[in-house]
């Protein structure tokens, strides 16, 4: 997988992709994240990437011309299944579009600012819309460092226990259950005798209950029992 973030704060992606699973996978030659900065590719004299809006109000909006010119070089050296723009107004990230968009090839990333994007870029560019969750963040970059993080860690071969990823939370509709580890008793506290039992049955039994009884308590809404 190759992913081209569009961007014009690429320092505040610096950091997200250096460390752990996100790392190991661009080691591992499993994905490739490649961050390009919007405004070396404008023309502008003093090489803006905003503008005001036409028809008056605050806030600026980011322009098409370096865009359009840094997606159409891109375009030009392969082919890309998606170009995705990161903002509030998109369809919300959920478990089954990361599960969707780890089986991709090529995507690009365009992180948005301000006011947002010239519509134009999105009618004409942009394959899908994504926004992280209902609040407001002021920029896309984060979003776009959680949103690559969810997709390359289901890539086969990233993650060093395969079958780790399939238990997530989210990932059969339930919350996780809990999860201990030694000691089996600190300080009084001690860990439910099933986990100990040895039981295999039971140990998954007491998981499942578990996991429904949690999801019923906080997430009602994705058990669609409400
Ligand atoms: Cl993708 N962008 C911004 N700016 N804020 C957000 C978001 C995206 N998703 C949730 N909040």
């Amino acid at each position: 997988m190759r992913i081209d973030i569009l961007t014009l704060l690429p320092r505040l992606l610096d950091g997200p992709f250096a460390d752990s699973i996100l790392e190991r996978a661009q080691e591992r030659g499993l994905c490739e994240i490649h961050i390009h900065n919007i405004r070396d590719y404008s023309t502008a004299k003093q090489k803006q990437t905003d503008d005001y809006q036409f028809g008056g109000g605050a806030g600026m909006v980011m322009t098409i011309q370096p865009i359009d010119d840094l997606i159409t070089q891109l375009r030009s050296e392969r082919e890309y299944d998606e170009i995705i723009y990161l903002t509030p107004d998109g369809e919300r990230l959920e478990q089954r579009t990361c599960n969707t968009l780890s089986l991709k090839k090529n995507m690009i990333l365009l992180c948005g600012h301000y006011k947002g994007v010239d519509q134009r870029v999105r009618d004409h560019f942009i394959t899908r819309e994504i926004s992280i969750g209902d609040y407001v963040l002021s920029g896309g970059e984060l979003a776009a460092a959680v949103l690559v993080d969810s997709i390359v860690r289901l890539i086969p071969g990233v993650m060093n226990d395969e079958t780790s990823a399939l238990t997530d939370s989210f990932q059969d509709n339930l919350l996780a259950p809990p999860v201990y580890t030694r000691p089996a008793e600190y300080k009084g506290w001690k860990v439910p005798d099933v986990l100990l039992s040895g039981h295999f049955a039971n140990i998954e039994e007491w998981r499942m209950n578990e996991a429904i009884k949690k999801t019923k308590e906080r997430r009602p809404d994705i058990l669609g029992d409400e």
